[in-house]
């Protein structure tokens, strides 16, 4: 058989076990796919060498080898195949090693207890997650320094609003300003993309000068109609290495007629901070004005029990890869709920973001935390969209 661009589909399975390389190859074969099989690491590196495959079925132990350590392999043979594990480990070895797949950026359809049952392997390769396709174009794509440069100076850059909402009562308590690029006549570029090349191009004091003016302006705009709103705007560690911050902030909440409560600045430590003792000084000096201090994607990076010992926080974000799985990972639910009270221990206010369905709302709601944020409550919206989310939320219930 073939598939739409009339090609043959190739299939490399890796396997210690040759009765377990048999059932994969023939489970396939009505699929159309033609199977190479591999019986150690060294034989599937040769495979991958000489042809591209459409999907990888992959043993997590081979003896004495691990399985994951072919993973970076396969993305170095590029093709963008489908990768399947497979395994007598207890599943949460296989989920972590399905999430170490799709951190290499493979496509990952799954992962099956040995023995392989033949239809729920056929199940995987019918139902394929979509192909990386536009990758390789978005790289081309990539923006330079210079076309950021260009941008701030038009004032290209603006910021959207995501509401942050009260679990216990459903208030409105503020919204996170999210810095934002659309290009004109071209692809939007995520700011994962541009916020490293502000970073690392000297654009970043400029980029954040931009994104707190629009999102103090727009907390202005909103007060009127939402009065203890406040604005979330993330601060870049080497922003805070500049001692006349707190000075600039000032400023700008004195100009947009604010208090400074009004302003609360969300810290990633995603790298370890060029000078601690200012950055320490800064943020200290924002804490005793009266802003507050999140401390952001809490639990992973940087952002450690460390961080959170030395600087005055007054708010914790626990990270999106903790709320997004808690649903469905025990252990990820063990971490946020334990999360959760040390925060209370220690007087801050929790943040979870990434909230997407009631039933994770209701959790973190019974289990104490205070504000959450995320799709089900709201996307990142422009501030007029945001303005009319407000008026429309603060409607009383019927
Ligand atoms: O929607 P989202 O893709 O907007 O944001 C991706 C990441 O970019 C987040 O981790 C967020 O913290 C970061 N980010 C968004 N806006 C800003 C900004 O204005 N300044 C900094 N330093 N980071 C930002
Ligand atoms: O600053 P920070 O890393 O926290 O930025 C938040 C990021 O998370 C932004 O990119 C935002 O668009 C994204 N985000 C916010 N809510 C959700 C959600 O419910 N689900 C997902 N998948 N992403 C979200
Ligand atoms: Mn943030």
């Amino acid at each position: 058989m073939v598939d739409g661009t009339g090609s043959v589909r190739r299939l490399l399975v890796v396997d210690d076990e040759r009765i377990q390389r048999l059932i994969v190859a023939r489970a396939v074969e009505a699929l159309g796919f033609q199977t190479d099989a591999a019986a150690t690491l060294q034989e599937a590196a040769d495979h991958l060498v000489r042809q591209r495959y459409d999907a990888v079925v992959l043993d997590l132990s081979l003896g004495e080898a691990e399985g994951i350590s072919l993973l970076q392999g396969l993305r170095d043979a590029g093709g963008d195949p489908l990768v399947i594990f497979i395994s007598r480990l207890d599943s949460r070895v296989r989920i972590a090693a399905m999430r170490l797949a799709a951190a290499f950026g493979l496509r990952v359809a799954g992962a099956l207890e040995k023995p392989v049952a033949p239809a729920a392997l056929r199940a995987l390769l019918r139902t394929p997650p979509p192909r990386h396709a536009d990758r390789d174009s978005t790289m081309t794509l990539a923006p330079t320094a210079e076309d950021l440069a260009g941008a701030l100076d038009r004032g290209e850059l603006c910021a959207e609003f995501q509401p942050k909402v009260a679990l216990p009562d459903g208030r409105v308590v503020g919204v996170e300003a999210l810095a934002r690029w659309k290009r004109l006549g071209a692809a939007a570029v995520p700011p994962d993309v541009f916020i490293p090349i502000a970073e690392q191009n000297g654009l970043i004091e400029a980029l954040t000068a931009q994104i707190l003016q629009h999102a103090l302006g727009a907390c202005r705009r909103w007060r009127p109609g939402n009065p203890a709103c406040s604005v979330a705007v993330n601060i870049s560690p080497l922003v805070l290495t500049n001692a006349n911050l707190p000075e600039y902030i000032d400023r700008l909440l004195q100009e947009a007629h604010l208090g400074p409560g009004a302003l609360v600045a969300e810290i990633t430590e995603s790298s370890v901070i060029a000078n601690p003792l200012i950055a320490a000084e800064v943020l200290t000096r924002l804490r005793i004005k009266g802003v507050s201090l999140s401390i952001d994607d809490f639990g992973t990076g940087h952002s450690s029990l460390l961080t959170l010992l030395r600087l005055p926080f007054s708010e914790l974000k626990i990270d999106r890869s903790f709320i997004s799985t808690c649903d469905t990972d025990p252990e990820a639910w063990k971490i946020v709920r334990a999360t959760i009270s040390m925060a209370r221990e220690l007087g801050l206010t929790v943040v979870a973001e990434g909230i997407e369905t009631e039933e994770v709302a209701a959790k973190l709601r019974h289990a104490g935390c205070d504000i959450g944020q995320g799709w089900y409550f709201g996307r990142p919206m422009p501030e007029d969209a945001l303005a009319a989310w407000m008026a429309a939320r603060l409607v009383p219930a019927a």
